[in-house]
């Protein structure tokens, strides 16, 4: 009989890491073009993306100088269906207005 302790520890295995693992999130992007109304891309920013007027008009401004910009950054899911109700609204108007999500 010995009372030397195991050389190694025993027991259950457990991870270091927290089970909640934060979901990955994704940036939804509008693209600027030379036919989309301006007060287009304000409803949209206010309708779909909740901002206030004043917002609306910074981020759309923003998009209309430098190309592209950020409308909001949501889980995958959520960034999913605010491009495609963007999309939808553009081509109810028959505007050419473009929208993409991608991975912050
Ligand atoms: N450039 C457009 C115009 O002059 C306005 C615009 C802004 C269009 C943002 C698209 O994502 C956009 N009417």
């Amino acid at each position: 009989m010995s009372n030397e302790k195991p050389k190694r520890e025993e027991g259950v295995a457990t991870k270091e890491r927290p089970k909640t693992k934060k979901p990955r999130m994704f940036k939804v992007i509008l693209h600027n073009d030379d036919y989309t109304p301006m007060e287009f891309v304000i409803a949209v920013l206010m309708q779909i993306f909740r901002m206030d007027e004043t917002d609306a008009t910074q981020v759309m401004l923003h998009v209309h100088r430098s190309g592209i910009g950020v409308a909001g950054v949501y889980s995958f899911e959520v960034a999913e269906t605010k491009v495609a109700q963007v999309l939808s609204a553009a081509k109810n108007h028959e505007y050419p207005l473009q929208c993409t999500c991608e991975p912050e």
